[in-house]
């Protein structure tokens, strides 16, 4: 009777689990992607290394529910069977080599399966041969700036939209007056470092979290499946202003990020010009000081 219970209870624990992994999937349709209240699981996944990562997350997950209800029905049978009352003489057994080989072996046997696509997993995140275009990102307190090297150049910051500036499709600590507008199905180099302290470009959605060191820079890659908006934020205390320099990603199709391309040359300058007024500017300090 208790083990047919027991039976039961175990396998809806098993289907509510199950429930619960699939759900983060199909909880919410639109891409927009942003952590929702009540939320369970990871974040949609809006690219390949994010779905990856979400589908290792889950083969985890069914490993770990076997290996903890295991344990589980070896500790309750050994209550249950083994208790002073049912067992009042117990056995004086000590050793038994074939179980001891079997319970070193088994778990380094689990272990040595989960690291095969553990270590697939990292080398695909980890940066791409091939890119189509590349994004520069810089972490300061507290903001992030970006450039885009192969699109003239166009370079501008993100500071977070203040409370009184919050238009209605905006979110609060995670909208940046100008977003990062990438193109859709365009593998996309993100170079990382940071001009002051550390700090982190961490977009869950997108499956990215990597360091920015001042000094250093870190390369990573992304790779947008559907347009949309993709909220990220600094992951590495970098001071008081942490919570306050997010990421917005705008993703639209590469047709839109083109004429944004066009428009943002305009609104924003490029780096290129900026780099050219300072040549300029350095070569006239320059003369100035040698007393030419
Ligand atoms: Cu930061």
């Amino acid at each position: 009777m208790i083990k047919t219970r027991l039976f039961s209870l175990i396998s809806r624990l098993c289907a509510a689990a199950a429930f619960l992994t699939f759900l983060p999937g199909t909880a919410h349709a639109e891409v927009e992607n942003l952590a929702k209240p009540w939320q369970l699981g990871l974040s949609k996944p809006g690219s390949p290394a994010m779905e990856q990562i979400v589908d290792f997350h889950q083969t985890l997950l069914y490993i770990i529910t076997g290996i903890v209800i295991f344990v589980l029905v070896l500790l309750l049978y050994v209550m249950i069977r083994f208790n002073k009352k049912a067992n009042p003489v117990p056995s004086q057994t000590t050793h038994n080599v074939a179980l001891e080989v079997v319970w070193t072996l088994v778990p380094v046997l689990i272990l040595a399966l989960v690291v095969i696509p553990s270590m697939r997993l990292l080398f695909f995140v980890d940066r791409v041969e091939q890119a189509d275009m590349t994004l520069k990102v810089r972490g300061f307190q507290w903001y992030w700036a970006y450039e885009y090297p192969d699109n003239g150049g166009i370079a501008f910051d993100a500071i977070m939209v203040a409370d009184e500036d919050l238009k209605e499709d905006q979110h609060r600590l995670l909208d940046t007056y100008n977003p990062v507008v990438l193109p859709t199905n365009t593998t996309i180099r993100v170079l990382i470092t940071a001009e002051d302290v550390l700090h982190a470009w961490a977009i869950p959605s997108l499956g990215v979290k990597k360091d920015a060191v001042p000094g250093q820079t870190n390369e990573t890659w992304i790779h947008i499946k559907e347009p949309g908006k993709y909220y990220g934020q600094c992951s590495e205390l970098c001071g008081d202003g942490h919570g306050f320099m997010p990421i917005a990603i705008h993703a639209v199709t590469p047709e839109e990020f083109k004429v944004w391309t066009e428009k943002a040359k305009l609104e924003f300058g490029s780096v290129n010009d900026n780099n050219k007024d300072a040549v300029e500017f350095a070569q006239n300090t320059a003369q100035t000081a040698g007393g030419k």
